[in-house]
């Protein structure tokens, strides 16, 4: 058996319309994961990588990859808006596989909508999972799954994105927490 997340990724967040702005800090990779981004691992065979040759361009990417085994390797970044008009987009490459009826994997690019406080108000996930990932689209979680296990190129209008979750006020959400993440569960 075996089960296998894997993600790559170049994350941008820009402001509309004006000046392009980047307020996620590193991005693009160009410097030490370790200075901007938080790493979380838990369970074995897990592997949070940064370098060039994931994508062939001359460019970084990050590879955040969880092994057969329950557990998840993760990267993430708080990182504050100062409204939500803004464009989110991200160029990630997303992959999972699991073999067996009972396991299952995913990996995904997380946007939790925080208040001030950190309290989650409501999650877009752009995933690939597997057949028995028990996650359902509900009031708070809005799931956009990948095509295909190829490199492409995601999008959204973030003020369009909110109104998406009923009961989601959108002045009240001050920061975006991104989590590049792989999961295995269900023992496998
Ligand atoms: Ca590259």
């Amino acid at each position: 058996m075996r089960t296998l997340g894997l993600t790559l990724l170049v994350a941008l967040f820009c402001a509309a319309p004006a000046h392009a702005l980047d307020l996620v800090r590193n991005g693009d990779f160009e410097s030490e994961l370790e200075a901007n981004w938080r790493i979380e691992t838990a369970g074995l065979s897990t592997f949070t990588i940064r370098a060039t040759p994931f994508e062939p361009d001359g460019d970084y990417e990050v590879l955040a990859q969880k092994g057969t085994g329950n557990g998840h390797a993760k990267i993430y970044q708080v990182v504050p808006i100062p409204t939500t008009e803004l464009d989110f987009s991200i160029r990630v490459k997303l992959q999972a596989s699991a073999t067996a009826t009972g396991p299952w994997s995913a990996s995904g690019v997380f946007l939790y909508y925080e208040d001030f406080f950190g309290n989650i108000l409501g999650t877009t996930a752009i995933v690939d999972r597997t057949l028995h990932c028990p996650w359902t689209e509900s009031a708070v979680l809005r799931l956009i799954d990948v095509p295909d296990a190829e490199w492409h190129e995601y999008g959204f209008d973030l003020a369009a994105e909110l109104e998406n979750f009923p009961g989601l006020d959108p002045e009240q959400v001050k920061q975006v927490r991104i989590s590049l993440t792989s999961l295995v569960g269900g023992d496998c």
